[in-house]
């Protein structure tokens, strides 16, 4: 299988430390594609022009990070638990991860044509989640979910962009979920490139 992605793609990532915590690493290649630049391989795969995409060796693919996650977890045989519960934290994990792209796409407009309005209603949104997921952590026996980790990939995401946000203040069942898997040799082998 290839999975294309984006190493500063916070969607990519998830699906990247899905492949090691499960095994997978041996069935995909990652091949990197910055999807700006319209590349044929990518577009060939997913008419959307995002990443991550997964494609099967038959050339069938799977174009949303969260459909890929169940797919690697079921070719791995389920390891993790998969209740409503974790579902519900994923659906708000990339829910998060909508809103802190969406800021980040905002900010690098050019000044005169930025809006205030968005900027603010996708910082409201990203504090509201961001409070409701303390609480739904703070329920948590394991790290190890596709909820939490969508949660601590968006988390870390927010560190890279924005590493003035004072999100761990206040919050300490988050931090330690980052903490947890920012000890992990899945989420070590997958940090964003430093400067970009
Ligand atoms: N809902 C999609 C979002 C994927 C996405 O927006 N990826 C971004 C990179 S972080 C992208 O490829 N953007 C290019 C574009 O929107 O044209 C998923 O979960 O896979």
């Amino acid at each position: 299988m290839k999975l294309i992605i984006s190493t500063t793609s916070p969607y990519s990532r998830k699906c990247r430390v899905l492949v090691r915590e499960l095994g997978l690493a041996d069935q995909v290649d990652e091949v990197e594609s910055h999807p700006f630049d319209d590349d044929a391989e990518l577009l060939s795969a997913n008419p959307l022009g995002r990443v991550p995409c997964l494609v099967l060796d038959d050339g069938q693919a799977f174009t949303e990070s969260a459909l890929i996650a169940d797919f690697l977890c079921e070719r791995a045989g389920e390891p993790w638990p998969r209740d409503w519960n974790d579902r519900r934290l994923e659906a708000l994990g990339n829910g998060l991860l909508d809103l802190t792209v969406a800021r980040r796409v905002e900010m690098v407009r050019d000044e005169g044509i930025q809006s205030d309005f968005w900027i603010s209603r996708r910082e409201r949104g990203i504090m509201r989640a961001i409070d409701e997921l303390e609480i739904a952590v703070g329920k948590l026996d394991s790290p190890l979910g596709q909820g939490p980790l969508t949660m601590a990939v968006a988390l870390s995401y927010m560190d890279f962009r924005y590493p003035e946000s004072q999100w761990r203040a206040g919050r300490p069942n988050l931090k330690s979920l980052l903490e947890a898997w920012n000890s992990r040799p899945s989420f070590m082998a997958t940090p964003p490139p430093a400067h970009a």
